[in-house]
């Protein structure tokens, strides 16, 4: 009888790497927001495999730079705490080559490696974004993280094309422990739908908005009406039913970024809405009504009161 594995896996990484789009593959949903700029996830999100013989819960972090300002010191150190908190650390690094065809490691993440010798628990590498380079060039580069960290097991993948993302599965469950399931099979995040939203409306601003806006932005939902909501059995897999209703507020710090949110004629805010609705419908299977409003809360991502509010505060 095979025995039956469950754990918790934290995803540490430098930023934009591509730790949440490794984890919405992992988990098969769009479990956390992805963006092309860094610095997007700010706090722990779960995800959730569930499978016959293990259940891995895998642990999304913010990326770890060089923090200045109450926000980026809160998002570096909620990932670095996950390291002693959890059963394996998976060390997402991105494939990336020197002109001359040498490795590229740096010294983010060098600093990170570091911190993973001291750790007490088991480290899995996986080198990411390998359809960026040419195959000759893996060989290098596993051999230079091998020598950095001569326990881990490495594993090339690419997140966005799904490859090598089985093997890494393996490799993750080898180091859990034995153990019952830890979670309902059928959860997948432990998000609640509001927090999720949230993060939605997020996405479409680091999507449209340039330079500094996206890391001043900060969203709330107020409202979230479910009364004419369907029951989720009513509608058939991709259609949407029922309607509900939500209020939101994107938070920024200064009266030009709000100008910059709201756009020429309110444009720009209908653009975030229209694209954030339509990710929300998917999310919620229903219809969406989404009200935004742009508010000023100046310095908020400097003010502790503010942080705890917005939900950027560690629990326990
Ligand atoms: N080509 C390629 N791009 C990828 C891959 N994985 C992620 N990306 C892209 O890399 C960018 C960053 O992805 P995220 O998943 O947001 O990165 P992250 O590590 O979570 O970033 P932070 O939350 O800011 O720390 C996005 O534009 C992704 O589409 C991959 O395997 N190949
Ligand atoms: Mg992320």
């Amino acid at each position: 009888m095979a025995e039956h594995r469950s754990g918790v896996v934290a995803i540490i990484g430098r930023p934009n790497v591509g730790k949440s789009t490794l984890l919405n593959r992992l988990a098969g949903e769009k479990v956390a927001i992805v963006s092309p700029k860094p610095q997007t996830t700010r706090n722990r999100i779960l995800g959730i495999v569930t499978r016959p013989d293990y259940q891995i819960a895998v642990l999304d972090t913010p990326g770890v730079h060089r923090a200045k300002g109450g926000l980026n010191r809160y998002m570096v150190e909620t990932a670095l705490s996950a390291i002693d908190e959890v059963d394996a650390v998976l060390f997402v690094v991105e494939a990336s080559v020197r002109g001359d065809g040498s490795v590229e490691v740096g010294e983010g993440n060098q600093l990170i490696i570091e911190r993973l010798k001291r750790a007490s628990v088991p480290v899995v590498v996986a080198i990411n974004k390998i359809d960026t380079i040419a195959k000759p060039l893996l060989l290098p580069m596993m051999e230079a993280y091998g020598k950095l960290l001569p326990a881990a097991e490495i594993f090339p993948i690419s997140a966005t094309e799904g490859e090598g993302i089985a093997q890494l599965e393996k490799g993750l469950v080898a180091q859990l422990p034995e153990g019952p399931q830890l979670f309902p099979a059928d959860m997948i995040t432990d998000q609640v739908e509001r927090a999720i939203v949230a993060e939605l409306v997020r996405e479409q601003i680091l999507r449209f908005c340039r330079e500094e806006v996206p890391y001043s932005t900060a969203v709330l939902v107020d409202h979230f009406d479910e009364s004419e909501r369907e029951p989720a059995k009513l509608a058939p897999a991709g259609k949407l039913a029922g309607l509900v209703r939500i209020d939101a507020t994107i938070f920024v710090e200064r009266e030009s970024q709000k100008a910059i949110v709201i756009g020429k004629g309110g444009q720009m805010l209908k653009m975030i809405g229209a694209t954030a609705r339509q990710e929300i419908e998917r999310l919620l299977g229903a219809h969406v009504y989404l009200s935004l409003l742009v508010k000023v809360e100046r310095r908020w991502s400097e003010r502790p009161d503010v942080l705890r509010r917005f939900g950027y505060h560690r629990q326990g």
